[in-house]
């Protein structure tokens, strides 16, 4: 796919991800969107992946650490066909294979469970030393949240994969500057969140989280470097392209969508 192609292509799953909400009617659509071109750029583009065998040896790896942004990946494993898209229809509903926070025994295409924050990056790294000890060529991407590294586990993990010079692993967050109840600066900053990474032992890049290019570009600068682990800074909006979650702000995080307005969903702006 070509850029054009994958920027359509994620304003196509940000739609999904509000409508999948929307019918639920509340659910986390600020960090969902935010990790949108960043789970369209992997999906679409990096990962050695095969939606017909999921659980493929070989396979690339993708951890949601920020398990609760579940609807931005399960948008992306049904349009690539892991699952019929009916199911988006039962997000967090009663027996559903879609709850709201990722669960690999529930979902194909699912690498990993995660929701308690701060743990999936642990498992993300014990994925990509898995690698190496089965002699298996694949790599690991996670996806962690400003507010969840304020977790001291996420520094356990970074330090210990740095330690391993894992470089089949590439963490990615998504700085979208807002948590549950507020602005991460105010409650409790993380930047200069390149330097600490890079202080870590890890290649370190900060690009626009919604510049698909950019994003592409940095991961293959990532994979370039075989002497470290990679750390890469998506700069983000929360509830990105979707104006009525922009608007909210930190209340984005969890909010309520009602018919109409997921209905009237256009500001995708598809150009
Ligand atoms: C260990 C733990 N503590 C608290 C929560 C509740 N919680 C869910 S999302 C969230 C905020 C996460 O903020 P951030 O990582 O910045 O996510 P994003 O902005 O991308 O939605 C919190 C505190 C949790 N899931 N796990
Ligand atoms: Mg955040």
């Amino acid at each position: 796919m070509q850029i054009r192609e994958l920027e359509k292509k994620a304003d196509q799953i940000r739609k999904m991800v509000v409508e999948m909400i929307g019918r639920l009617g509340v659910g986390h659509v600020g960090g969902a969107l935010s990790a949108v071109d960043l789970v369209t750029a992997l999906y679409y583009k990096e990962m050695k992946i095969d939606p017909k065998n999921p659980k493929w040896k070989e396979r690339d790896r993708f951890v949601m650490s920020k398990g609760h942004a579940g609807p931005a990946l399960y948008a992306v494993l049904a349009d690539k066909g892991y699952f019929d898209k009916e199911h988006l229809k039962t997000l967090n509903l009663p027996n559903t294979i879609l709850p709201s926070h990722c669960d690999m025994n529930k979902t194909p295409g699912v690498d990993m469970t995660a929701g308690s924050l701060g743990q999936g990056l642990s498992c993300a790294v014990g994925m990509a030393l898995a690698a190496r000890l089965d002699n298996l060529d694949y790599y690991v991407y996670a996806l962690i949240g400003d507010g969840e590294s304020q977790e001291g586990q996420i520094y356990e993990a970074l330090m210990f994969a740095a330690h391993k010079r894992l470089n089949n692993l590439i963490v990615f967050i998504d700085n979208n500057r807002m948590q549950i109840d507020g602005y991460t600066d105010d409650i409790n900053k993380i930047e200069p969140i390149d330097k600490k990474a890079d202080a870590f032992g890890y290649f370190t890049q900060r690009v626009n989280g919604h510049d698909i290019q950019q994003i592409l570009d940095a991961i293959k600068k990532a994979k370039a470097q075989t002497e470290k682990p990679s750390f890469i800074v998506l700069d983000t909006i929360k509830g990105y392209k979707f104006k009525l979650a922009e608007e909210k702000g930190p209340a984005c995080h969890n909010m309520s969508i009602d018919e109409t307005d997921w209905r009237e969903y256009a500001c995708c702006k598809e150009e």
